[in-house]
């Protein structure tokens, strides 16, 4: 990478997070979160669309430390295109507290799938929006889906205007799936807005789809200290209790215009979740199961 480029790396993510007042349940999971780099170890893709200072693990285990979590869910970032190395270099270097999501070439052999779920991952990653990745080839995407280890998942990212044409997709993935941030809903529609039962009837469709209630810095546009997206997403977690799970996103990818505080985004999880039970099943029993079910 040239020095020119150097110059253009983004830094998204809150230099001084603050810390949370509300204390997570034991065994707590952040379950999105990224690594970026370092870049002279991993590099970026050649096809990435964004091209990020490094945000490695010493800082992923430091943040997750500091807002009182133990452990993490490493999703593959799209600058990473499908080389995996840094998220399986952060995974190694956890002592067993994080786990993966992949994003693979669709023609992977079954050997590196397996090497993969060796390395800590238990899902793949199918990413839709077209301003992250130049194709997301469905066919193909369902044949690996039909050849993953056993006990993984798949994550999809995509948002709510193609909500409608995903749902063959969706229908056909003969393993569990996780939705990234509901599909991206307009939550300033209300919690019975168009996209957000969009979103339920799609839920309702399958009993195995999952979904992350996070990412209130990218849905609500109102920002801080996001009633919006509290408004529209604590029913969810209410209706959908075994099927929620919370992530910082950190170091969220594109977000130089606005670098959330991930201590202000832990304090609205008591609003989103707002009993006990609910906190544990969305924090520790909902990750556990998908993640690190073997324990
Ligand atoms: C997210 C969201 C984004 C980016 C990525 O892989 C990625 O680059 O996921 C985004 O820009 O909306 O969930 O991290």
């Amino acid at each position: 990478m040239s020095v020119e480029m150097k110059a253009d790396r983004i830094t998204s993510w809150h230099a001084n997070p603050s810390k949370p007042e509300f204390q997570l349940p034991e065994g707590a999971v952040d379950a999105h979160c990224h690594v970026f780099g370092p870049m002279a170890q991993f590099p970026f893709s050649p096809t990435a669309k964004y091209i990020p200072e490094d945000a490695g693990p010493d800082e992923l285990f430091a943040l997750r430390d500091h807002l009182g979590f133990s452990r993490n869910v490493i999703v593959q970032a799209s600058c990473h295109g499908t080389d995996n190395r840094a998220m399986l270099d952060a995974i190694a270097k956890s002592d067993g507290m994080a786990r993966g999501v992949a994003v693979v070439d669709p023609d992977i052999s079954d050997s590196e799938l397996r090497q993969l779920h060796e390395g800590g991952v238990r899902g793949i990653r199918f990413n839709f929006l077209k301003r992250l990745v130049d194709n997301a080839p469905k066919d193909k995407f369902l044949e690996v889906a039909s050849r993953l280890p056993r006990g993984w998942h798949v994550v999809i990212y995509f948002e709510a205007d193609i909500l409608e044409e995903m749902k063959d997709f969706i229908g056909n993935i003969p393993v569990p799936i996780v939705i990234d941030h509901m599909g991206r809903p307009d939550v300033s529609q209300g919690p019975g807005g168009k996209e957000m039962k969009a979103f339920r009837k799609l839920l309702d469709s399958r009993s195995d789809i999952w979904t992350k209630v996070s990412c209130p810095d990218r849905l609500d546009a109102a920002g801080p200290p996001y009633l919006n997206f509290v408004a529209s997403v604590r029913p969810l977690v209410e209706d959908y209790p075994e099927r929620v799970l919370w992530g910082t996103d950190w170091p969220h990818p594109n977000m130089q215009s606005v670098r959330p505080d991930d201590g202000a985004l832990v304090d609205i999880i008591p609003q989103l979740a707002v009993t006990n039970e609910l906190q544990r099943r969305l924090l520790v029993d909902n990750p556990m199961a998908l993640y690190w079910d073997e324990h």
